[in-house]
């Protein structure tokens, strides 16, 4: 498996067993077309280019600030008494103020190697670091979205970008600070953007929040996402969004948004933390993906997602990394589901079907939403589809003796080593034998970009 043919032609992989919709199936032919789709699925086969392991779905990541990464574990420093979300928020802005077209580059390529590594596939970058530190436009307007383009490109992972428009400090027009003039873009030049990474790269549109975009804004973002592309915004992640939004408008923000635009499949609402039953309804309703980020969610003290009623609606979500405290999809489905233990003082509450796996059950939405929210024909082992393959190590100590669901159970369940071997995207191997091609050089630079900025900070 590691010399793949000159893709002239597809490739027949045998796969010792693979997670299909039915559940785990044993030995597995999974055709490959030279274009990296799928074009056939068959358990029960002899032959075929052996494939030593579990192969699962690669997870999409529905949402990723790359540029965070460089600041995980820096702001864990006390603050003042109710230290929130909103200081954070200073501190990451201040980090942002001295990152270099360079630096941004570097640690996105760094990331998404992780990211890989741990069995994402692909990712959805929220991009809203356009401007040179003093606000001014780069000579080139794509210069940094070029550059997330670049380290995607060079990781190998799949990317939808979603260029970000961000034009205020808060409801109802307040004016940007100081700390958002690296975001600001008109509208204008807005879809100038989005239209020139159109053609090099998947794009969808990213109006940053109702705190950042008006509503005439939110109708401009809207017109350059026409029929097709993704739309993706974060909403009521804090309460006080929440209570600002009230203010503003007289509806909280979800409603709000589900009265003004149609919300519909091809949206992701990112976090939607701070929701009632009609908003909960609503969103589940529409067909769009709630994008959960759940160890952000946690590291920011946002709140919690009300899971389990949003599941028996019907609702789909997705998992993102946002600010990168956590690079493995496992954790984040791992806690999705510890923070409702928590919470209800149960087990077992993601999953109501009596016996049914809740790993297995997490991993199928988490891999069918996050495609979908990426517009990206991928999220299950099946023809039609985007060869976007995880294979696990059956004999690590993670997972050996274990068989059927039981694997995904002791995979999201059992601890902190990573059985991940192989990951292929869009029919190409990125990773082998748990290592990345490039992996050296990569983190080779990020380590020089994380030293200078050391000394900068
Ligand atoms: C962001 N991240 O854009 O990076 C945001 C913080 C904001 C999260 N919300 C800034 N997790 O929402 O204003
Ligand atoms: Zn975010």
């Amino acid at each position: 498996m590691l010399n793949d043919p000159a893709r002239a032609a597809a490739t027949v992989y045998l796969a010792d067993a693979a997670v299909l919709g039915g559940g785990v199936a044993q030995n597995v032919a999974i055709t490959v077309a030279a274009d990296g789709h799928i074009t056939s699925v068959q358990p029960g086969a002899r032959e075929g280019a052996r494939i030593a392991g579990l192969v699962v779905p690669g997870l999409a990541n529905v949402h990723s600030h790359a540029f965070q990464r460089a600041m995980a574990g820096l702001a864990e420093r006390a603050g003042p008494e109710g230290d929130n979300f909103w200081r954070w928020r200073e501190v990451m802005y201040h980090f942002l103020s001295v990152l270099t077209p360079g630096d941004v580059q570097a640690i996105a390529a760094q990331l998404y190697v992780e990211c890989l590594r741990h069995g994402y596939t692909s990712v959805a970058e929220f991009h809203y670091l356009h401007n040179a530190p003093d606000g001014g436009a780069y000579a080139d307007p794509a210069e940094m979205a070029r550059r997330i383009a670049a380290a995607a490109q060079d990781s190998g992972i799949g990317l939808a970008l979603l260029p970000v428009l961000y034009r205020w400090g808060g409801f109802g027009g307040r004016p940007p600070s100081p700390g958002q003039r690296r975001f600001l873009l008109t509208p204008d030049a807005y879809a100038g953007l989005v239209e020139t990474m159109a053609r090099e790269v998947a794009v969808g549109v990213a109006p940053h929040s109702l705190r950042a975009v008006s509503p005439d804004d939110l109708r401009a973002a809207l017109q350059v996402a026409g029929p097709a592309r993704p739309v993706h915004i974060h909403i009521a992640e804090q309460t006080t969004e929440v209570a600002d939004c009230l203010s503003w408008s007289g509806a909280r923000p979800v409603q709000w948004l589900l009265d003004h635009a149609k919300v519909d499949a091809r949206w992701c609402l990112i976090h939607a933390t701070h929701i009632d039953a009609a908003e909960r309804q609503g969103i589940a309703g529409s067909g769009a993906v709630a994008g959960l980020c759940q160890t952000t969610e946690a590291n920011l003290g946002d709140g919690i997602f009300p899971l389990r009623p949003y599941l028996e609606d019907g609702g789909r979500f997705g998992v993102g990394t946002d600010s990168n405290v956590s690079t493995s999809p496992i954790e984040e489905l791992r806690w999705l589901e510890y923070v409702r233990r928590l919470e209800s003082r149960a087990r077992n509450v993601s999953e109501s079907r009596q016996g049914a796996s809740v790993a297995a059950s997490l991993l199928h939405r988490a891999a069918a939403g996050g495609a979908q929210a990426l517009g990206r024909n991928a999220g299950e082992i099946a023809p039609g589809r985007l060869a976007d393959l995880v294979v696990l190590d059956p004999a690590h100590p993670a997972l050996v003796g274990r068989r059927g669901d039981a694997l995904l159970d002791a995979w999201v369940f059992s601890g902190n080593s990573n059985p991940v071997r192989y990951v292929m995207v869009a029919g190409q191997w990125v990773i082998r034998d748990g290592l990345h091609p490039h992996g050296e050089a990569i983190a080779a630079a990020f380590g020089r970009c994380m030293t200078r900025l050391a000394d900068h900070l």
